[in-house]
């Protein structure tokens, strides 16, 4: 008999669903970074075995959209409640239950399995870690509480061990040769987007977006032209930076990257342009692949 099913990682910012998500999938398929919001699409990383296909879904924290871009996000994370056969509800021991009571109410009138773990337990102890559990399973009493620790590897195999068991029967959803919905564009539009969230302050990385006008691969090489879109002129200065100099750091480590992801030298070429309001316009939104009701 053959398993498959889509298992579903959701939770607040910050909680490091897309750290696990790369654990659990075993490739760096996910940016994640010490920066809320880091994640802004659904992405889909598919582990395929002979009799078994799971496909993981990472998706943006839950948080109340101020902005059109915000919006399309929460409808990522709504997407991945509608479709689930497991769910994998994300918490850590920094964040506080009280938070988003709405969302956990509605996890809680889940049908599906849910799984919910509380990571980053290498940030507290035992004593407290008890009482952690002990209130997520009032909050969630259909709910099977793990801690975790996706940082120190704690767990890990637990967790892939229970989803394997509760994978419900079925034929595969996707091709066995494929291990994620994205195309490989996605990909370097993330890696870029992860070291500008690294490098820049403030409102800036929240304002960027990166399109890959170009992507040409040959034998060995792979020819890309992207372009950071920025909100305003200002930061369209802050990220080139004294001299070209910021922006020469982010290419760099972006290109390293690159070809550690693709297995081929790369050929880079990156432009800076505004595009005012961006993040709340529906037609850019749109162009640049956000999903709006
Ligand atoms: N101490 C500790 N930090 C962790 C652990 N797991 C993840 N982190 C850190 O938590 C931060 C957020 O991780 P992400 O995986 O980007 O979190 P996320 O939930 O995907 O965040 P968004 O995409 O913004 O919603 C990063 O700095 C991680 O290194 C852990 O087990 N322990
Ligand atoms: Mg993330």
């Amino acid at each position: 008999m053959h398993k498959a099913g889509f298992v579903n990682i959701v939770g607040n910012p910050n909680v490091g669903k897309s750290t696990l998500m790369n654990l659990l999938v075993g490739e760096r398929i996910s940016i994640a970074t010490f920066k809320a919001q880091t994640t802004r699409h659904r992405i889909m990383g598919i582990c395929n075995t002979d009799d078994m296909q799971i496909v993981f879904s990472d998706t943006p924290g839950i948080l109340k959209p101020n902005y059109k871009l915000q919006e399309s996000m929460l409808n990522f994370s709504r997407s991945a409640l509608t479709d689930a056969d497991i769910l994998l509800y994300v918490t850590d021991v920094v964040e506080t239950p009280a938070q988003n009571s709405e969302f956990i109410e509605i996890v809680s009138r889940q049908t599906v399995p849910v799984l919910a773990l509380i990571n980053k337990i290498d940030l507290t102890n035992q004593e407290k870690l008890t009482e952690l559990v002990e209130t997520w399973q009032e909050k969630l009493p259909k709910a099977e509480i793990i801690p975790i620790s996706a940082i120190a590897q704690f767990n890990i195999n637990y967790v892939l061990k229970r989803v394997e068991e509760l994978l419900p029967d079925s034929p595969p959803y996707f091709d066995k040769s494929q291990w994620t919905d994205k195309p490989a564009r996605f990909f370097v539009s993330e890696i870029f987007r992860e070291k500008i969230l690294l490098y820049y302050d403030k409102e800036v990385p929240y304002s960027v977006e990166v399109s890959v006008e170009s992507f040409k691969e040959e034998a060995k090489i792979i020819r890309i032209e992207t372009v950071i879109y920025v909100e305003r002129e200002s930061q369209k200065g802050i990220i080139i930076g004294k001299a070209g100099k910021a922006l020469k750091k982010v290419a760099t480590e972006a290109r390293r990257d690159l070809e550690r992801f693709f297995g081929k030298k790369i050929y880079l070429k990156t432009f800076v342009k505004v595009d005012k309001d961006w993040r709340s316009s529906d037609k850019e939104l749109r162009n640049f692949g956000y999903q709006l009701d």
